[in-house]
């Protein structure tokens, strides 16, 4: 079984090539990655060396390369994680979020149909189905929640989502899609919300919350998407589209304050920013279709979670020191410079 996953080198694409090569010993793991700004390949040096795994860097959006690679694999399996990840970014600049989330996406799938894949799979996200009201706790998304979007990113990654069901209906391509909530642990590049904070705590520096950080956002392990992802691509069916999240919807200001608690830090440090455009207010996924159709379930508790998640921050300075250190400093004082 020969897997192709692209954007590998990014957080979940990383955490997902470690968790496949370790659950499936005998499977082959190709990574292809353009190693943008949000990839990083030094992620990737523990299993550079692994005859089951090899690393190709190319842009999902370049035809030739992807045809050739699909000429010399014939992967079984495609994961597409490839993406522009950001919404602040994507408010920035939302040309570069189109390229690769939809173009890129209809490049891989034409690919898939011309060499014949057993499925494409579509690492998609909760925000397509836009936001909801915080104080209407008993709305979820559901499979069946309309696509409503807000940030050019959502757009983008729903314009996706669109093309693989065009390309299952009219052309019969064997595809599923899945739709998590927002993830946390380790490997996750620090312009996100979780490890901006543990890396400006462990700086002290001043921690940006947008508005007043009442936002709710449904966090989940990055392992728990690992392992629901291994089960859609082999167990679930055809065409479907399934959510995943835990049930673990936290304001943001509270996930900032414990951030600050866990590492010792005063909450003096919390600085009040202006608020992000279009600033969906909640996410929060029903995952019952996925827990009643695959026996999927959430594994890792978010305190568990996201105190795994600092001491990895405290044990891997160099990884994320090195970024931050870099060409993220002009993004850092772009973004948040005169908030
Ligand atoms: P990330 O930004 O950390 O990683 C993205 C990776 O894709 C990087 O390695 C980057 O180099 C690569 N990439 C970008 N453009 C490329 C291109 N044109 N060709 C080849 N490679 C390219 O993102 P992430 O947080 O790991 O997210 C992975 C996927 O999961 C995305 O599709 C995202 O929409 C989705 N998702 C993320 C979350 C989350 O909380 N992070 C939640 C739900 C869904
Ligand atoms: O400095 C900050 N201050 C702040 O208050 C940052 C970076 C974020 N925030 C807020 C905005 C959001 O309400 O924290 C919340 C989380 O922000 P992000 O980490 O940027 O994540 P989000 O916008 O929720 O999107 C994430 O989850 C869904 C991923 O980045 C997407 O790729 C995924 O699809």
């Amino acid at each position: 079984m020969t897997i192709l996953v692209t954007g590998g080198a990014g957080f979940i694409g990383s955490n997902f090539i470690f968790y496949m090569l370790d659950k499936h010993p005998d499977y082959r793991i190709v990574c292809i990655d353009k190693l943008t700004y949000a990839g990083n390949l030094s992620t990737l040096a523990p299993i550079m060396n692994d005859e089951r795994f090899r690393f190709v860097k190319a842009d999902i959006c370049d035809r030739e390369a992807v045809y050739t690679l699909f000429e010399e694999e014939h992967p079984d399996i495609v994961v597409n994680f490839a993406a522009e990840s950001h919404v602040d970014r994507s408010i920035e600049n939302p040309s570069i979020f189109l390229q690769t989330n939809i173009i890129g996406t209809s490049v891989l799938m034409d690919a898939c149909r011309k060499y014949g894949v057993g499925r494409y799979h579509q690492v998609s996200t909760d925000e397509v189905y836009g936001d909801l009201p915080l104080d209407r706790p008993d709305l979820f998304f559901t499979e069946e929640t309309p696509i409503h979007t807000s940030s050019p990113y959502s757009s983008s990654k729903a314009g996706a989502d669109l093309l693989v069901q065009a390309y299952s209906r009219t052309y019969g391509l064997p595809v599923s899609i899945s739709r998590c909530s927002n993830n946390y642990g380790p490997y996750h590049f620090p312009e996100k919300l979780i490890p901006l904070m543990i890396a400006n705590c462990l700086n002290d520096k001043p921690l940006p919350v947008y508005g007043q950080g009442l936002n709710v956002r449904d966090w989940l392990y990055v392992e728990d998407h690992c392992k629901a992802i291994d089960l859609v691509i082999h167990k679930g069916r055809e065409g479907e589209v399934y959510n995943i999240g835990g049930h673990n919807e936290m304001r943001n200001i509270d996930i900032v304050r414990l951030i600050c608690h866990e590492l010792g830090k005063p909450e003096s440090l919390i600085t009040y920013v202006t608020d992000r455009k279009g600033h969906d207010m909640r996410y929060a996924i029903d995952p019952t279709k996925i827990h009643n159709e695959l026996g999927w379930l959430p594994e890792t508790g978010f305190e568990d979670g996201i105190r795994k998640t600092i001491r990895w921050y405290l044990d891997n300075r160099p990884w994320w020191e090195e970024i931050i250190s870099g060409e993220y400093q002009n993004y850092y004082e772009r973004m948040y410079g005169n908030r």
